[in-house]
């Protein structure tokens, strides 16, 4: 496999050494082919909301497999999860699943593009959506050049029709709408960016977005594959009162099995096939294993004082970790919104990816060190979230900063000599 994995992250590029190799999960924790346990913050990359191996989840897909794991048929589960999804998330009037979340924003763009017959996409710097070719740009120099390429084998005219512009600036975006009036078919953001370490928006710049795609008769695409029954059970978009118009989801969906989707107003839904003329397929989507186990991770996070604790939980642990920099007198900056938190090594504020981008990566490579060796395992990436669960229990959370306060004074004194 290349790099050993099958997702480039977990190769540990970003903070060297090997990669620890996992042999289970249960709850809050991880245990390595030596036996070694972790508390663990990766939790997938965001699906594991309930923690490693929770037994409803285990009970869901179980039960559902001995039935058989996937038909090429309709089966009720589907219509369950979906009208799930549809009473949680107010914007969601149809929805389709696919089993990524790469699929589900490639499927909503290229439905934008249909509905406005429209072909430019803005996207945000840092903000990711998964790997399809049209999102694959590097940021133009500020708002004025199109995408380049981010990757060798996208051909430059699939990318050119994508403009990436600084994430928190709505002067950038209203600038393109007045250069291309009539030519963007939609806006993909990131409404929790949590892809260049967890970057809230600031105030008023949502409802910024929405204004200027309602004034330019644009698509508003949500991209809550990440913060979709993460930051509330509603998602990110529950949380800042912001209706987009197709919203993306994935991740705690499929409970951690493979899921994504993608719904919205059902105007544009329709023109989904084969009801309407866009096309867009997959043989293993809405398979019922894991729609049986987003029904029991939803089912799950419907209980009252959920997103409570799970807020409680990460601002303890960000407030803890904070106060064991300050007493090591490392400069970090961090952040969190529901069970998404992130550590900036930076003296500074961090709004957008190009200040993410000053982070001190030598530092965090040096504290992820410091605490896998102490038994916690964080996303291997100063750009990546931190994510807790309803397992990360209190002793976890004084462990993490047990471990945190030794790593802060390993990196200080580091620092002095
Ligand atoms: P997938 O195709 O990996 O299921 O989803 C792509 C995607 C889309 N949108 C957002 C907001 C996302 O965060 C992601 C995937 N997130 C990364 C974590 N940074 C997945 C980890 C990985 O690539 O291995």
């Amino acid at each position: 496999m290349p790099g050993g994995v099958n997702s480039p992250v977990r190769a540990y590029r970003a903070v060297g050494g090997t990669p620890i190799v996992i042999t289970q999960g249960r709850g809050a924790r991880v245990t390595d082919l030596d036996g070694r346990e972790y508390i663990d913050y990766v939790a997938s990359y965001g699906p594991l909301i309930l923690g490693h191996a929770p037994q409803s989840v285990v009970e869901a897909i179980t039960n559902t497999a001995c039935r058989g794991t996937s038909f090429g048929m309709p089966t009720e589960a589907e219509t369950t999860l979906a009208r799930m999804i549809i009473e949680a998330v107010r914007s969601i009037e149809m929805v389709r699943f696919v089993t990524s979340g790469t699929e589900a924003t490639m499927s909503a763009i290229r439905l934008a593009r249909a509905a406005t017959g429209r072909s430019k996409v803005i996207k945000f710097t840092g903000c990711y959506h998964g790997h399809s070719d049209g999102l694959l740009v590097e940021a133009g120099s500020g708002a004025t050049t199109f995408g380049i390429p981010s990757t060798p084998g996208v051909p430059p005219p699939v990318v050119r029709e994508t403009l990436s512009l600084p994430y928190n600036d709505l002067t950038a975006v209203r600038w393109a709408f007045e250069t291309h009036p009539t030519e963007i078919a939609c806006i993909i953001v990131e409404p929790i960016a949590g892809n260049m370490g967890c970057i809230l928006p600031e105030p008023g710049y949502l409802q910024g977005l929405r204004a200027l795609c309602d004034q330019y008769g644009a698509i508003l695409i949500f991209d809550e594959v990440m913060t979709g029954f993460r930051v509330a059970y509603g998602g990110a978009q529950a949380l800042y009162h912001v209706r987009p118009d197709l919203t993306c989801l994935g991740k705690v969906i499929g409970g951690g099995l493979p899921c994504g989707a993608y719904g919205g107003r059902a105007d544009l839904m329709r023109m989904v096939a084969p009801q309407g003329p866009v096309y867009q397929a997959g043989t293993l989507s809405g398979n019922p294993l894991a729609m049986a186990a987003g029904i029991a991770t939803l089912t799950a996070l419907q209980q009252p004082g959920v997103y409570d604790q799970l807020e409680q939980t990460a601002a303890q642990l960000v407030s803890g970790l904070e106060q064991a920099a300050r007493t090591a007198g490392v400069p970090v900056l961090c952040t969190h919104v529901g069970s998404m938190a992130c550590c900036f090594f930076t003296p500074g504020s961090v709004r957008n990816y190009e200040d993410a981008l000053r982070c001190d990566t030598k530092s965090f490579a040096a504290f992820f060190g410091h605490m896998l060796d102490q038994g916690v395992v964080l996303p291997p990436s100063q750009f990546e979230t931190w994510f807790v669960s309803t397992a990360h229990d209190r002793d976890c959370i004084r462990a993490t900063l047990d471990a945190a306060a030794q790593a802060f004074d390993a990196i200080a004194h580091l620092a002095r000599n």
